[in-house]
């Protein structure tokens, strides 16, 4: 039977999962109307990614006796001034998710509730990974600057990554 402060603490993390996905949608139709096409399919499958983060906690709630709650979600974001401003605040907000999930962690271990601070573990890895992989994107755009050329390479390349972390 999962604490209520494990629980209320968990049901938080599922609203900014889900929060987390919608805006990162909204991010990838943004760039599919901006013809950004590879960087869209990288964002598209980005939230689906946060979804399933989502669905992972909803899941472990219930299975642990808890009640998952299903959150009403703030209204992202419509455009962005450029893909250099939508990957700025892809890692503000993943590094605000990282702090959440460590907040999290802080709670199980004063609770003492060891299986769902080993159940975190999974989110404190995953987020070492999508913090980096989005810092080496935006070292990327700082190499790329203003070259139109370059920039379709990316948006290329970004596909690729879409479609290597499909087969993964
Ligand atoms: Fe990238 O946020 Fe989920 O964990």
């Amino acid at each position: 039977m999962l604490a209520k402060k494990i629980e209320d603490a968990l049901n938080q993390q599922i609203k900014i999962e889900a929060e987390s996905s919608q805006v990162y949608l909204a991010m990838a139709s943004w760039a599919e109307t901006e013809g950004l096409n590879g960087t869209a399919a990288f964002l598209y499958m980005h939230s689906d990614e946060e979804r399933m983060h989502m669905m992972k906690l909803v899941k472990f709630v219930n299975e642990r006796g808890g009640k998952a709650e299903i959150p009403m979600l703030a209204q992202p974001p419509k455009s962005w001034s450029g893909i250099q401003e939508v990957f700025e605040s892809l890692l503000e907000h993943e590094t605000k998710v990282t702090a959440e999930i460590n907040n999290v962690v802080d709670i199980c271990l004063s609770e003492k509730d060891y299986t769902t601070h080993n159940f975190m573990q999974w989110y404190v890895s995953e987020q070492i990974e999508e913090e980096a992989l989005a810092r080496t994107i935006l070292d990327k755009l700082s190499l790329i600057g203003n070259d139109k050329g370059g920039l379709y390479l990316f948006d290329r390349d970004l596909e690729g990554m879409h479609s290597l972390e499909e087969e993964a």
